[in-house]
């Protein structure tokens, strides 16, 4: 079924599944989240959502909910946002207004697990209109550290635009197309802000931090400093400036469902120079700010046109 197909005409969007066998079920636990149909109220408790914004780490996923709510002037007077997912260690959750935060840890079968119960709990409560962004780090190449990249297209470590999942066997190929027009938004917004410099370009998504990446200090390494430069060299010739570990299956689950997604990177050091992360704990978290900054800012100005 084709989502945009489905919808023309209509203003407003759903978060679609595409699973027959869901429609038999009597209940839909969410495991992970430690939710679930019969237990939670989940148009109740979700209903509202608008905003999701996705992100590797637990307590950044917090702090960026602290952040919101300040930017949405949703502040609660106690400052206690509490973890929706406490039930678990899994993976964290936290709400303000129509805003979601949820962390998926790292790498693409933590979030591809986290999205199949998150696409589901957003169907469940009948959510409508969603927009999702993935808000994370990434190691740069040709950047200044600390520039923002918004994905345009997320390619493979052979710098083509799919991601592909063995499904009974099989190899199955999905785009991971990511939506131009909210590319474009926060290309904008970002320059209004004009706290930091933010590029629209192709991410890389790897499979691993080391070798996956080309780095030359894992604990394995079977090639030169020369073979790493070329790989590079021809990743930015394909018009890649970032690497990161999730936005491939982000981008082709939230297109498989309807969503308008993005992801947003801040890149945390140039890999043409290097390949260690030994910035001060303090410029690595200031760096990490950034896309947190400008999503805030994104959905404040969203938010005042709804
Ligand atoms: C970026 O940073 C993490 C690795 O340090 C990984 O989750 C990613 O995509
Ligand atoms: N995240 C990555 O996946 N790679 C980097 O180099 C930095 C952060």
């Amino acid at each position: 079924m084709d989502p945009g197909h489905e919808n023309q005409g209509s203003s407003s969007c759903p978060v679609y599944v595409h699973n027959p066998h869901l429609k038999t079920m009597k209940e839909d636990v969410l495991y992970h989240f430690n939710l679930g149909t019969s237990t939670h109220n989940l148009p109740a408790l979700f209903g509202d959502v608008k905003f999701v914004c996705v992100g590797g780490s637990p307590w950044r996923m917090k702090s960026f909910i602290e952040y919101i709510a300040g930017e949405l002037g949703l502040e609660d007077p106690k400052s206690e946002y509490p973890n929706i997912c406490a039930g678990t260690d899994r993976y964290a959750m936290y709400k303000v207004g129509p805003v979601l935060s949820v962390s998926h840890g790292m790498g693409i079968p933590s979030i591809s697990i986290m999205l199949h119960e998150l696409l589901k709990l957003l169907h469940h409560a009948h959510c409508t209109d969603v927009t999702i962004i993935r808000i994370g780090t990434s190691g740069g190449i040709g950047l200044e550290p600390g520039t923002i990249v918004i994905t345009k297209q997320s390619v493979d470590a052979t710098f083509l635009p799919k991601f592909e999942q063995v499904i009974l066997g099989k190899n199955v190929v999905r785009s991971t197309d990511l939506d131009t027009e909210l590319a474009e938004q926060l290309l904008q917004c970002s320059n209004r802000l004009n706290q930091f410099k933010s590029v629209i370009a192709n991410t890389m998504c790897t499979m691993d931090f080391y070798e996956g990446q080309a780095r030359l200090d894992g604990a394995f390494c079977s090639y030169t400093q020369e073979d790493k430069q070329d790989y590079l060299a021809k990743a930015y010739a394909s018009g890649v400036r970032n690497i990161e570990m999730e936005s491939s299956v982000f981008a082709s689950m939230c297109k498989l469902s309807g969503l308008k997604a993005a992801v947003v990177c801040v890149t945390l050091l140039d890999r043409q120079k290097g390949d260690q992360l030994s910035g001060s704990h303090q410029v690595l978290h200031d760096l990490q700010q950034r896309p947190q900054i400008l999503v805030g800012h994104f959905i404040k100005t969203q938010s005042l046109e709804i």
